[in-house]
Parts: structure tokens; C-alpha cells; sequence
């Protein structure tokens, strides 16, 4: 079934990715799915429900264990923010301090990041500030360890641009495991200045959020064990869900869309592209609106990474078939069916937001992403919990200048950063504007501002492949 259904792949993409195909851009290992696996465009796109808040400026949420099904006919443990995977969408408005009370039911202790944000350390879900199930007791805790007995509260002041953040654990040593799990979710930033624009909202606008995944034969997840060789690059599923539903099918009226992408996938890379051919118009990157779209053909994006972007289906005939596909890996991701004509009185502004400022740099600090022996390190060291390798002032930008030895997607906390350079070149097209994360490719050399503002104390920076993450390649830094 499977081969059958990979031709059937192929001919999706009549040959638009496969001469990118060969090439070596993965990052990780594959495991195998199994059981038999859906035909692709079957299932219904799910959107996440929008969390409602208990009260204004306050959120609670439960992490608990939850059976969803997710290849139909089969029920798969989730691990889920409220119980679904992905987990609620938070809608935050800039300007109104947020509090969300996250509580632990999972057997496991947890840390809840929001990606992108910019939050007091305390609220930032660092590795070792953990929320732990009610009853556990630590075995072996590491040093520095804070362990909240059942629930935390995270303070977000929500004093950023409007933007696609989203939140996931990001607990020591076990991030990987726990995201595969299904412990993640968007969290939208809206504004004043985004709402004065004439982009296509409501159902017109659409958070995607993309990861792969591999299942045992009862419907569970796969995911290899703690001690299984052979996961050093990290971990790639053969089933890409996208908001936690397998190759999913979307009907759309011809008229434009806003599409919020996130890789939210453990390692795995992609090459979106549209078949049978279109574009993409970017209005945002990871961290705002750009100051100009940018149109695109392709678009790289490695995990953490977001884009914003408008795709035109009334460039498309009614009842035609729009397929989202990955020219990397020559599989689809999911499908957009044309279903009717409809009015449209949205636009792509011509200027989104305004031009990000570039304020000189006070200092440059190289930070070097690479295998030493059996684990990942920066600048040749492991994780060491609380031992800043830089300690920026707030209020100042810095020129990091970023290298690498495999596919790196390196993210920094609270610092939004402009990519300035690719080994000395000017940047991509798809690097333009404010970001948190950014994909350093096997010996590559990129530099980039970042600004730190908000809050001093401590943060860290890291890779985002969370098999690698997991694997140590962490770093403290502190703002003075
Ligand atoms: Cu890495």
C-alpha cells in the first residue's frame, strides 16, 4: 500500500521537487510507520480551537493524557495542552499582560516555552523550571533545578509586534520526546497596526501548524527509546500531520488566504512549494510583518521556523486541487480544493509594517553549532545549565555571528534578530525581517543582529532540532 501510495505521490508533484530530492537536505533519521497509513487527502482539516480566557488577561490550561484519533480508524496517546493536539490557539493582543496557569496532569514533569516571546526569565519555561505532576518526586535533579508542585503561572506582558509565536515544553533532556508527544500549540500576537491592514482574516486565514510523525501498529506514536542508536541527527516521521490531522484536505473559496506556516516537526526540513505551480506572497516572518511582501516560488523552512504568507486561489479554476507539497522529501503535505467563487475585498499591503530600525552593534560573538564526540555543542561545550557564554546589555544590539557543521536551526530566546549575511553574501529572500530562528546549513557562517530588549536575566540560545537540543547543544545567555 505504502509503494502504491508514493507513486501516487510522485505523480502529485509531476516532477516539481524531484530534482531537489537527491540532494542531502535532511537532518534526520527515518522511522517507519507501522501500519497501514491513510490515503492522503482524506482528512478533514482540523483547526485548533481558540483558548478562551477565565477571566480577561487570565488563562488556564491542563496538560493531561488524552486518546485522539489521528489515522482514522485508530486512537494514538496524546500528550496535549488541554488534551489536543495541537493544543488551544492563544490570541494575545499586544499591550494587555497575559497570564497563563499551566497545570501538570501528565506523568511527567514539564516547561512550557512561548517561541518568540518576549517574557520575563522566570516566564520564558526554561529547561530546568519545571512543573511537575502532583505527587512526583525528583530522582536526580539538576543543579539549579525549580520544580512547581502541580500548576506555574507564565507572565507574558504581550509588549511585541504582532506575530505567529507559538508554545511547546521544552523540559531538560526531554523536549524531543514530549513534543512528538504532542505538547504544542500557536499562541497569535495581533495589534492595532495589523489590524488597520486589508489581510484576509476570519475563515480566510489559516494557522498550519506542520509536523511529521511515525506510528506503531496499535495507532501510538513511534518514537525511539532513550538508549536506541542511531538518532543522533534526529528524528523524522514518515506521516506528516498538519494541525495534527494526516495529509489533510482544506476547501477554500478562490479568493486569497493568509496562511500561518510553523515547522513544528522535531527535525525535519521542507521546501514548501504549490503544485500544480503558484506562489507564495510573504507578509511575515518568525517574529512581525515585514516592511515589504516578498513573493516566493519556494520556501525553506526548518523547525521552529514561520511564515506568514497570502496565497491567491482565485489563480486556480473552481474545483480545481491546490497541493501544498514538500519538494525536499517529493511528498505532499496537504491539499487546498477550490470550492467556490467568492468576494474578496482583501490586499496584500504594500508595506506591512514599518522597516525594522539597525541599530549599530556593540560587540560580535561568534557561537559555533557542532558534533563533539557523542554529543551536540556549542562553541565546544555541552549544555551547562547557568553558565552564560555571553552577557549582552540590554538595550544594545550585538552582531552573533552563527557557524555550524550540519543543519543547525538555531533559536534565541527574547532577541529578535535581522539575518545580515549567509558566508558573507546578503541573505536569502525568505530571511527578510524580524526572526527567532534561523537555519544554519552545514558548514554556512550566518551573522545576525539581534536586539536585547525587554528584560534582563537569563536566557538561552540553542538548536531547534530538539533530538540535538535534548542532545545538549544548549547555551546560557545573560542580559545586563
Ligand atoms: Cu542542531
Amino acid at each position: 500500500m505504502r509503494a502504491v501510495s508514493r507513486r501516487r505521490f510522485l505523480g502529485v508533484l509531476g516532477g516539481a521537487g524531484l530534482a531537489a530530492a537527491g540532494c542531502r537536505e535532511v537532518a534526520g533519521q527515518l522511522l517507519e510507520s507501522r501500519l497501514p497509513l491513510p490515503e492522503p487527502f482524506t482528512v478533514p482539516l482540523p483547526i485548533p480551537e481558540v483558548a478562551r480566557p477565565v477571566r480577561p488577561g487570565r488563562y488556564e490550561v491542563t496538560q493531561r493524557v488524552a486518546k485522539v484519533e489521528i489515522i482514522p480508524g485508530t486512537r494514538t496517546e496524546v500528550w496535549g495542552y488541554g488534551g489536543t493536539f495541537p493544543g488551544p490557539t492563544f490570541e494575545l493582543r499586544r499591550g494587555s499582560r497575559t497570564t497563563i496557569g499551566v497545570r501538570n496532569e501528565l506523568p511527567v514533569p514539564t516547561s512550557t516555552h512561548l517561541h518568540g516571546g518576549v517574557n520575563p526569565p522566570g516566564s520564558d519555561g526554561y529547561p530546568t523550571d519545571l512543573v511537575v505532576p502532583p505527587g512526583h518526586h525528583a530522582h536526580h535533579g539538576h543543579p539549579g533545578e525549580v520544580l512547581h508542585q502541580g500548576a506555574k503561572d507564565y507572565h507574558y506582558p504581550v509588549d511585541q509586534r504582532a506575530a505567529t509565536l507559538w508554545y511547546h515544553d521544552h523540559r531538560m533532556d526531554h523536549t524531543a520526546p514530549q513534543v512528538w508527544r504532542g505538547l504544542a500549540g500557536f499562541a497569535l500576537v495581533r495589534d492595532a497596526e495589523e489590524d488597520a491592514l486589508p489581510l484576509p482574516g476570519g475563515e480566510r486565514e489559516l494557522p498550519l501548524l506542520i509536523c511529521d510523525r511515525a506510528f506503531e501498529e496499535d495507532g501510538s506514536f513511534r518514537y525511539p527509546r532513550a538508549h536506541d542508536a542511531g538518532y543522533m541527527e534526529g528524528v523524522e516521521g514518515d506521516v506528516i500531520l498538519v494541525n495534527g490531522a494526516p495529509w489533510p484536505v482544506a476547501e477554500v473559496s478562490a479568493t486569497r488566504h493568509r496562511l500561518r506556516l510553523l515547522n513544528a516537526s522535531n527535525a525535519r526540513r521542507y521546501r514548501l512549494r504549490l503544485t500544480p505551480g503558484g506562489r507564495f506572497t510573504q507578509i511575515g516572518s518568525d517574529a512581525g510583518l515585514l516592511a515589504a511582501p516578498v513573493t516566493h516560488d519556494s520556501i525553506p523552512i526548518s523547525p521552529g521556523e514561520r511564515y506568514d504568507v497570502v496565497v491567491d486561489f482565485s489563480a486556480y479554476s473552481v474545483g480545481s486541487a491546490v497541493t501544498l507539497v514538500d519538494a525536499l522529501a517529493a511528498l505532499p503535505i496537504m491539499r487546498f480544493v477550490v470550492a467556490r467563487r467568492a468576494a474578496d475585498d482583501s490586499a496584500v499591503p504594500a508595506r506591512p509594517a514599518r522597516p525594522p530600525e539597525r541599530p549599530p552593534a556593540v560587540a560580535t560573538r561568534v557561537f559555533d553549532f557542532r558534533r563533539t564526540g557523542d554529543v551536540w555543542t556549542i562553541n565546544g561545550h555541552p549544555y551547562r545549565p547557568g553558565v552564560p557564554l555571553a552577557r549582552p546589555r540590554l538595550g544594545t544590539a550585538e552582531v552573533w555571528r552563527l557557524t555550524s557543521d550540519f543543519h543547525h536551526p538555531v533559536h534565541v530566546h527574547l532577541a529578535h534578530f535581522q539575518v545580515l549575511a549567509r558566508n558573507g553574501r546578503p541573505p536569502a529572500a525568505t530571511d527578510a525581517g524580524w526572526k527567532d530562528t534561523v537555519d544554519v546549513r552545514p558548514y554556512e557562517v550566518v551573522d545576525v543582529l539581534a536586539r536585547f530588549e525587554g528584560h534582563r536575566g537569563r536566557y538561552m540560545l540553542h538548536c531547534h532540532n530538539l533530538e540535538h537540543e535534548d542532545m545538549a547543544m544548549m547555551a546560557d545567555f545573560e542580559v545586563v
